[in-house]
């Protein structure tokens, strides 16, 4: 726990998302923690950590702290270089921490030096602001060192209670660009049918793709032929698009796709075939 009350520099909270224009591609990963499990400190809820393709990494917290709460906080840790070895060690090595201390809800950007957290300068651009529930954390990458990956703790503290999300280790998440990449591509063919199977993983989370259905796109002699079925990607089942061809396009040339578009990134494959 820290002693927030020496930690109480006040930062304005600049610009808020929807002030934004033409905002950037984004991409979110979620993480939920039980209700009710914080005691009088504020129950932490869920952990947002997200990118865009403008370099800006964002955090939020859903907590709803009550207006006559003056005493607890609610610190996002990062450790940007995830090496246990430099940072607090309480927080598994995290060097930067954003904190809300809810005397005044003024909000301080701090790093780990020496041994100790100490106040820093605000990197250009970052905003930070409480608007119940949402605690939001927006940085540069490149304030956080260009870190490649950040792993995260957000927890709350009320005296001697917490709460916490994780329970335990670390929220790892990857900053680099988002890619798509396919991990399986199948086609099987029968009688007048034809079914193409797509899956894909994403290289921040590094586990398979299964945030959006996928597109399908056949033509056969040159005009375009509906897929009749197609399925979602799941965890452990790839996503699909079937096609059933009518007798009168039996002998033709077919060309079929399968597609995952998501944030400006897209993974496909296609087939070429006869229908038979
Ligand atoms: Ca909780
Ligand atoms: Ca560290």
């Amino acid at each position: 726990m820290r002693v927030a009350a020496v930690c109480a520099v006040a930062f304005l909270a600049v610009g808020v998302p929807s002030a934004m224009s033409a905002p950037p591609e984004q991409w979110d990963e979620y993480f939920v923690d039980a209700q009710g499990d914080s005691a009088a400190a504020p129950d932490l809820e869920t952990l947002t950590t997200g990118m865009a393709d403008d370099g800006m990494a964002h955090f939020s917290v859903y907590t709803r702290i009550p207006s006559t709460d003056t005493k607890s906080t609610v610190i996002v840790y990062l450790d940007t270089d995830h090496s246990a070895a430099t940072g607090d060690s309480a927080y598994a090595g995290a060097d930067y921490s954003f904190l809300l201390f809810q005397g005044g809800r003024s909000l301080d950007f701090e790093r780990w030096n020496a041994g100790r957290w100490v106040s820093a300068t605000a990197p250009p651009g970052s905003w930070w602001s409480y608007r119940s529930p949402y605690l939001f954390v927006t940085i540069s990458r490149a304030s956080l060192g260009n870190a490649s990956a950040v792993n995260v703790i957000a927890e709350s503290t009320l005296g001697a209670q917490h709460d916490r999300i994780p329970d335990t280790g670390t929220v790892h998440y990857n900053l680099t660009p988002l890619a798509l990449t396919v991990s399986s591509f199948h086609v099987t063919r029968s009688t007048r049918h034809a079914r193409l199977e797509l899956a894909a993983m994403r290289s921040d989370t590094g586990g398979p793709f299964d945030v959006a259905s996928p597109y399908c796109h056949g033509r056969v002699g040159g005009k375009v032929v509906f897929a009749t079925t197609f399925g979602d990607p799941k965890k452990d089942r790839p996503a699909f698009c079937s096609w059933t061809f009518a007798n009168a396009l039996v002998g033709k040339k077919a060309r079929l796709t399968i597609t995952f578009v998501y944030a400006g990134r897209k993974a496909s494959r296609s087939v070429s075939l006869t229908v038979r």
